[in-house]
């Protein structure tokens, strides 16, 4: 079983990441992981947080002489901004209690209409929101990179590969389907606007992302994770918890502000009659191979893969934290106030495209190792192409 944990604070030392159940002998490379990292800064509309950080992976455990070694993987990645919290932040105490309210502390009094802020301060029992938003803040889905790309590293093995684009930026939606090779021009550029492969819709985008900026708010959207070279039957029909589908959605909904997401084209098949839906089955006597009309199901049927992409969509609400704040309350006062702005992301959509990736090779490489096992990569490599062939001869 291939797990993880995250652990760290938005402003504290480092965040951590374990991960257990990778086979021994997948070849690691630090440079990959970093540029996961990076993907995950860029985007026009990120804040002030990314010109300070330039994350970085220090691998401390599982990994020697650039291969996994069947050992728990440990993942360190500092937060340069730590050097700015050290007093506010501090392990051991420097004065009487978490609601002393000593300044150093830099309490969060009025919260976030749309963050933990509130929930949390509640449900964890501090008139300060400042522990709660450390923890909540997708700062922590720079672990989750970090493991997603060790996932990568595995289903890359099998010619398995998993990238996204941006589909939509507030009111402006890409009205084309974008091709494979586009994702991969995409994943490759050395600046990244807003991860759309349409240039003229790009453009668009921007032009949201400005207004916001101008008017002191922020803009959500939509991205598409597409996982390419899978084969047939990860996941399974047999139990509610081995359906491929509720899985992916579970790991896309538990991202920071994605309040949606899609598997194929949810929306638009709910609204269309099931004949426009479904995806017609062929059958081609030279390559021996089924073949679909279309991929609207996006790749998955019963809980399974069938062999097509696999298409996940997540829709991102727009930003909690806003630089024109909206009305809350002070915890401590009980008054009308406005919530809490330090800094903030304007628009974070192309980010998240690229943690969605992570969390779908996660998710995959779970179900692959579920289905093929294997404590080294060889081993797992039998398995595998044990059951190609069986599935070829089929
Ligand atoms: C983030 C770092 C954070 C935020 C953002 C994600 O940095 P800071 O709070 O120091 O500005 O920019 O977090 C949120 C969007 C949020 O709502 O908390 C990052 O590294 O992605």
């Amino acid at each position: 079983m291939l797990r993880f944990e995250t652990a760290g604070e938005s402003h504290g030392e480092c965040l951590v990441a374990t991960l257990n159940g990778l086979p021994a002998g997948i070849p690691i490379s630090i440079e990959a992981v970093n540029r996961e990292l990076w993907r995950r800064q860029q985007g026009y509309g990120r804040g002030g947080r990314m010109k300070i950080e330039t994350d970085r992976a220090e691998i401390v455990a599982g990994v020697r002489h650039s291969r996994t070694i069947g050992s728990p993987v440990a993942i360190l990645i500092r937060n340069n901004d730590w050097q700015n919290w050290t007093e506010a932040l501090p392990v051991e105490d420097v004065d009487s209690g978490p609601d002393s309210g000593d300044a150093r502390r830099k309490p969060v009094t009025r919260p976030r209409p749309g963050h933990a802020d509130l929930a949390g301060a509640i449900k964890y029992n501090f008139h300060d929101a400042r522990y709660i938003l450390e923890r909540a803040s997708a700062r922590e889905t720079t672990a989750r990179v970090a493991v997603g790309a060790m996932a990568k590293a595995l289903l890359g093995e099998f010619g398995i590969q998993v990238l996204s684009h941006v589909i939509a930026v507030g009111p402006v939606k890409l009205e084309r389907p974008a091709v494979w090779n586009e994702l991969v021009a995409l994943s490759l550029k050395p600046e990244v606007l807003l991860g759309c492969v349409d240039p003229e819709t790009e453009a668009r985008m921007k032009e949201v992302v400005d207004e916001a900026y101008r008017t002191g708010d922020t803009v959500g959207g939509v991205f598409e994770v597409v996982a390419h070279g899978l084969p047939v039957g990860l996941g399974s029909h047999v139990t509610w918890d081995s359906r491929l589908d509720g899985r992916l959605a579970q790991a896309i909904v538990s991202m920071q502000a994605v309040k949606g997401v899609e598997v194929g084209f949810a929306a638009e098949g709910a609204a269309s009659f099931g004949s426009k839906v479904q995806d017609t089955i062929h059958y081609d006597r030279e390559s021996r191979r089924f073949t679909r009309g279309a991929n609207r199901a996006g790749g998955v049927e019963g809980g399974m893969t069938n062999g097509q992409d696999v298409l996940v969509r997540g829709l991102l609400k727009p930003i909690s934290t806003l630089r024109r704040p909206l009305e809350s309350v002070d915890l401590e006062t009980r008054e009308p106030a406005l919530a809490a702005y330090e800094r903030s992301d304007v628009c974070v959509v192309p980010a998240a495209g690229v943690i969605g990736e992570a969390m779908v090779a996660i998710v995959l490489a779970q179900a692959f190792l579920e289905k093929f096992g294997g404590d080294s990569l060889g081993e797992t490599r039998r398995n595998y192409e044990g059951y190609v062939e069986q599935v070829t001869s089929f």
